[in-house]
């Protein structure tokens, strides 16, 4: 097999990147480890920046999401049980686009096929050889176990966290920044109507909850649990209760209870590795960084990687011009560090640490109470939140 791009991971991240590919004729290949069902059956990420959408739209994946999604002008955050509003469209007029990460998904794979794009599902072992060199390899078992190898120009790491990937760059050209969490999400999906009609971010001194959507009839609600948490030791009744003490009283009066039809606990990090490329292998979304979830950065981050990369690629087959691609690395790292920066101090902010003292939780206070005032704050906070411009 010859393809102009292999890309390994069939997530947000590949699949738009295979996509805007096969539009503009690069002939593509995408490697996914797990099969489809499992892919779309993946709960995760729940708000898109409008630079996002911008990107869905643009490249004819928009259409349900226009239909479906919620727009959202604004969020609440809230303080010992106290909300108050920032409004995005009036401090910055701008606003996001409240759709599962789930439907995203699903709307690439069914635009993939349409255009009839490759992706192997199921593959293992993959391997990848002569980055350095004029053409580059990968090797692959599929799920029958017969091995594969294919011939490529560029090789895209889109394998997220766990992914293979990353482990090719030399450990002695990469750097790692890393930041981990005393804490993890305790995330709970409910067919019920969500407590609000926005966002709510709790600050609570019993530790944060997020009260956040997917539509009229389905929440996603979100507990701060210490790490060595275990899902065993949450029933949803214990899981409601805690959820309720941590909301704002106007939500926690009004919170429509039901059983929960997903569970799970993720761990909080932040982490970069740099470069993003070594070589024919350009490293994107997840494989390359990770946030922790506060700020709702990580797709639209995997979202932003592709918009750098997708032009880059597109330049050097269509103009046999590499300037873009020698520059991804920079450009992508640029937008990266601003994220990680808006998701860690929105993790600080409204996070109980276990070594906080009460210098800290006052510190932490006076920071809502600004950002309750302020609409110089509110402007920065909107900023971030809705997506700095690539
Ligand atoms: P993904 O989605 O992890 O996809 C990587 C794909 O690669 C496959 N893979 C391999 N394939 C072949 N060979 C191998 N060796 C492979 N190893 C792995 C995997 O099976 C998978 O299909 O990375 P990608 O595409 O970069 O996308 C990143 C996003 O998924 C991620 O940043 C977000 O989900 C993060 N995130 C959120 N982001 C937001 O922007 N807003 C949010 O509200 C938000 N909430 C969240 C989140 C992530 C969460 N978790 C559990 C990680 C909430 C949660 C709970
Ligand atoms: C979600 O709906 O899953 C969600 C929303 C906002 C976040 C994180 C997760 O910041």
């Amino acid at each position: 097999m010859h393809n102009q791009v292999v890309i390994i991971g069939g997530g947000p991240s590949g699949t738009l990147l295979a996509l805007i590919l096969s539009k503009a004729n690069i002939d593509v290949l995408v490697l996914e480890r797990m099969t489809k069902e499992y892919v779309l059956s993946r709960i995760r990420a729940g708000v898109l920046e409008w630079n996002t959408v911008d990107m869905l739209m643009k490249n004819g994946v928009g259409k349900r999401m226009s239909a479906e999604g919620q727009v959202h002008e604004g969020t609440f955050l809230s303080s010992s049980n106290k909300q108050f509003r920032i409004d995005f469209k009036n401090t910055i007029n701008k606003q996001v686009m409240v759709y599962g990460q789930t439907e995203v998904t699903f709307d690439l794979y069914k635009e993939l096929e349409k255009h009839k794009v490759k992706i192997i599902h199921e593959v293992n072992d993959v391997e990848i050889k002569d980055l350095t060199k004029e053409t580059s390899f990968v090797s692959f078992k599929d799920k029958d176990g017969k091995p594969n190898i294919v011939k490529s120009k560029f090789i895209i790491g889109c394998d997220g966290f766990h992914g293979v990937s990353r482990s090719h760059i030399p450990t002695k050209k990469l750097k790692i920044f890393e930041k981990v969490y005393p804490f993890g999400w305790l995330g709970v999906l409910s067919e019920t109507p969500p407590v609000s009609h926005e966002l709510i971010y709790a600050n609570h001194s019993r530790g944060f909850a997020l009260a956040s959507m997917r539509n009229e009839n389905l929440s996603r609600y979100y507990i701060q649990v210490p790490n060595s948490d275990k899902i065993e030791n949450w029933s949803d009744d214990n899981f409601w209760e805690e959820l309720k003490l941590r909301l704002p009283t106007e939500a926690s009066d009004t919170l429509i209870t039901g059983p929960s039809i997903e569970k799970s606990i993720a761990p909080l990090r932040s982490f970069v590795s740099e470069p993003m490329r070594w070589g024919n292998l350009f490293l994107a979304g997840d494989a390359s960084h990770i946030v922790p979830p506060t700020g709702a950065k990580g797709l639209n981050l995997a979202v932003s990687d592709i918009h750098y990369l997708s032009e880059g690629l597109i330049t050097f087959f269509k103009n046999n011009d590499d300037q873009l691609l020698n520059t991804y690395s920079e450009k992508a790292l640029l937008r990266v560090w601003k994220g990680i920066r808006f998701s860690w101090w929105m993790t600080t902010l409204m996070h109980n640490f276990p070594n906080q003292d009460e210098f800290d939780r006052k510190i932490q206070l006076a920071e809502l109470e600004y950002l309750s005032n302020s609409i110089e704050a509110q402007k920065s906070f909107s900023e971030n939140y809705v997506g700095l411009p690539y």
